[in-house]
């Protein structure tokens, strides 16, 4: 039985149904802090700072595998540092716990572009690079990173994990991140409303389709144990894009869609991380192949949330 934490988020809403196609829908148990609208299978309320809460779970349901996705993202986590990092590493550190306790065959940590600062070589970020994150949940990914090695290392725990580029997706909303314009943005355009930018206009970032890192995650855990030859955590990219180019390619659906630009504190950030990802280790080591380009990707979103706000319409 596989235990998803974080089954509410941006990437557990998409993971749970995949999960649940490819286990049976009673071997994925789904938890959160609260119950989602409408629960789809087995759900329990978890705390997962909370070591013996997590450790009952694993008992009642014989549980062999955990996807382990509560965060507090890059920029939530600065308007109170010290919270987000005793989140973020609390809940790593009790699912490695309890993954060495009970055995488990397999554990997935997300970690993410923002694990790289400023130091890091902006253009095709290399797999090894030197880290110096800039954000509380940049530190907190490094961190994870090592404990991952170290617990594969000094335990043979099998923890596998990817470094997640910005994810776009029309299910759920992020909350709390630094990539997250380029799913407001979507929202806007469906809404014939304008878009208030958060970057500036040539603030190039890597991103990834929801689709396509779904698959990853499924294809990065399907692989057989001695392909998986990074156990710090594999680089993963779809596309790279600014918001002129992202606001470019909504206008070829809305031609009067107008993005305004209005840097915050969340430019900094993006600042620091690369711009495009070199992902040759994840596609030599299991074959992984991006499906989605930023055209795919723009029909795909807006066919998808033009269904959700205005069902009777059809996308032409
Ligand atoms: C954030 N989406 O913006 C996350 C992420 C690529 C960065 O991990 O904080």
């Amino acid at each position: 039985t596989i235990l998803l934490i974080g089954a509410n988020g941006q990437i557990g809403t998409a993971l749970l149904p995949r999960l649940q196609d490819s286990f049976g829908i009673d071997a994925v148990v789904a938890s959160d802090l609260r119950m989602p609208t409408l629960p789809q299978g087995p759900f329990e309320i978890l705390d997962a700072t909370q070591p013996d809460e997590l450790a009952r779970l694993i008992r009642k349901y014989n549980i062999t595998q955990i996807y382990h996705l509560a965060a507090v993202l890059s920029a939530k986590g600065e308007s109170d540092p010290i919270s987000a990092w005793n989140l973020n590493m609390q809940t790593l550190l009790n699912v490695f716990e309890v993954g060495r306790t009970y055995k488990l065959d397999k554990v997935f940590v997300p970690s993410s572009i923002a694990a790289f600062g400023d130091h890091s070589p902006k253009y095709e970020t290399p797999q090894t690079a030197y880290m110096d994150p800039s954000t509380v949940y940049g530190i907190s990914k490094v961190a994870a990173e090592n404990w991952s090695m170290y617990y594969h290392k000094r335990y043979g725990l099998d923890i596998r994990s990817l470094r997640y580029p910005g994810v776009i997706s029309y299910q759920s909303m992020p909350g709390g991140g630094t990539t997250d314009y380029a799913v407001d943005i979507y929202h806007k355009a469906v809404q014939h409303l304008p878009f208030e930018c958060f970057l500036a206009e040539n603030t190039r970032l890597p991103m990834i389709y929801m689709d396509d890192a779904i698959r990853a995650t499924m294809e990065l855990m399907e692989a057989a144990a001695d392909r998986v030859q990074v156990r710090t955590s594999y680089n993963l990219t779809g596309m790279s894009f600014t918001p002129a180019e992202l606001t470019a390619s909504i206008q070829t659906y809305f031609p009067d869609f107008v993005t305004r630009y209005k840097p915050d504190f969340r430019q900094e950030i993006a600042d620091s991380w690369p711009k495009t990802i070199d992902d040759s280790a994840a596609r030599h080591d299991w074959g992984w192949q991006p499906h989605y380009d930023l055209p795919a990707m723009t029909r795909e979103m807006i066919t998808q949330l033009t269904q959700i706000y205005d069902p009777q319409s059809q996308l032409k």
